[in-house]
């Protein structure tokens, strides 16, 4: 079992593993985040849309985001007015984030393969994009311009066709999509914009209306909403992810620094009251020296009721471990979203992680450089999917097609073989299908 321990300043709370041959999957928390429960809710939401698509889009619009909207449409002018009136310091971060994400994504391309089997015997395997994509941009507690990157890159460099952003209306902003993720759009070169968010956009997207065409593909995170009509329309179209609250991680030991082991768990707590931070450390001195400066720089920091609530919620803690070993079993079992290595020798800790949604090496490389301008992708896996699942990248965007290329001789090569196993099925109709092409006789089948 673990011990909770009393915290000096109350920020966070304590997991004692030390000691502790407790399965670490069994004691460290994680946020609820109950997709089911809200399935009941987005239910009659999508219905809407389906049946009477914009109509239904703006009513809903107008219920949930206090907007009316006459179209979901943004027009194209709005999109290109939106990057002239952009600060240019944003506009040039911008293009730096697009610029090194597009070195990364770009290295991510597949090339086709052709392996013979048998002479006259091929397969191939074809790499083709997602004809028409649907992206979500978040747009409730923040806006994330910086997501639009992050969707819109890995899908360009795959060579999908058909781009659409979706995000919701701002009431600030007259109604419309905030305008510095309009400006994103632009430097990108996406056109195709509308103005809704939760559900109804992700079932605007599964099942088309007037003003847009049906996808056959959403990504993008968003909230409990967005997640419970992306499982309830999967199938009807392929997602990427049910991204939940986000997460950091840091595995430290005495040479990490306080200072910004704390400033990198605060950096996350601010986007969710739900957001994980946990540091996982072998260094009693450094839990308590984190924990002094979380007391001081969460009472400095901007968004710091969202923060306090992030910390000290049950997601989040300091988990104490006897050695590096025990910590690195712990990461691995916790597979974060987002995973610091801030120890000695760094590299070789970090080469020891096999569960984590990307993983940030040394002192200087905090989680949000990613979540900017590393080049890296900052849509990955949350609540532990890091164990079976990757972020965003080029690859998610693609599908490989086998294509079969057997000749006459290579075909009765094999024939006996298929006729065997199609009987041994008890589905001689498939036997007969070869069969037929070598007038009924096949040779040892
Ligand atoms: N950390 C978030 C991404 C983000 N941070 C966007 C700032 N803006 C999830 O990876
Ligand atoms: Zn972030």
């Amino acid at each position: 079992g673990f011990r909770p321990l009393p915290t000096l300043g109350c920020v966070i709370s304590r997991i004692d593993l030390r000691g502790s041959l407790a399965d670490p999957r069994d004691v460290l928390p994680r946020a609820e985040f109950d997709v089911e429960a809200a399935l009941e809710k987005v239910r009659p939401i999508c219905e809407d849309v389906r049946h009477r698509g914009v109509a239904a889009l703006i009513e809903i619009t107008e219920r949930f985001d206090g907007v009316t909207l006459t179209t979901t449409r943004v027009p194209e002018a709005e999109i290109k007015a939106a990057l002239e009136a952009l600060d240019p310091k944003v506009r040039a971060a911008l293009e730096e984030s697009i610029r090194r994400a597009r070195l990364v994504h770009r290295e991510q391309r597949r090339t086709d393969h052709t392996t013979q089997v048998v002479p006259g015997g091929t397969v191939a395997e074809r790499w083709v994009p997602v004809e028409r994509v649907g992206l979500y941009v978040p747009g409730g507690l923040a806006v994330y311009p910086s997501s639009v990157v992050m969707n819109v890159v890995p899908a360009q460099e795959a060579g999908v066709p058909g781009i659409a952003v979706t995000s919701p209306p701002q009431k600030d902003f007259g109604g419309s999509v905030h305008p510095t993720i309009l400006a994103a759009c632009a430097l990108l070169g996406v056109t195709e914009v509308y103005a809704a968010g939760g559900a109804q956009a992700i079932a605007m997207f599964a099942y088309g209306t007037e003003e847009c065409a049906r996808v056959n593909l959403v990504t993008g995170p968003g909230n409990i909403y967005v997640a419970a009509a992306k499982r309830l329309l999967k199938g009807r179209i392929g997602i990427d992810a049910e991204a939940g609250p986000t997460e950091i991680a840091v595995l430290a030991d005495s040479s990490a620094s306080p200072r910004d082991v704390a400033a990198d768990l605060i950096s996350q707590a601010e986007h969710d009251p739900m957001a994980a931070s946990v540091l996982v450390t072998d260094s009693l001195e450094l839990a308590d020296a984190v924990e002094v400066e979380l007391a001081a720089q969460v009472a400095k920091t901007k968004h710091r009721e969202r923060v306090t609530e992030a910390l000290g919620g049950r997601q989040s803690g300091i988990v104490l471990v006897d050695d590096l070993e025990q910590g690195l079993a712990v990461v691995n079992a916790y597979a974060a979203e987002h995973l610091e290595i801030q120890t000695r020798d760094a590299r070789a800790v970090a080469a020891r992680v096999f569960n984590a949604g990307a993983i940030f090496i040394g002192p200087y490389a905090p989680v949000s450089l990613g979540d900017y301008a590393a080049g890296s992708n900052h849509v990955l896996p949350t609540g532990g999917c890091a164990c079976h699942s990757s972020g965003l990248s080029v690859q998610s965007f693609l599908r490989g097609i086998h294509v079969v290329d057997y000749s006459r001789e290579a075909l009765a090569d094999v024939a006996a073989h298929v006729v065997n196993l199609a009987n041994a099925e008890d589905l001689p109709g498939h036997g007969d299908a070869i069969r037929a092409r070598f007038d009924w006789t096949v040779p040892g089948a």
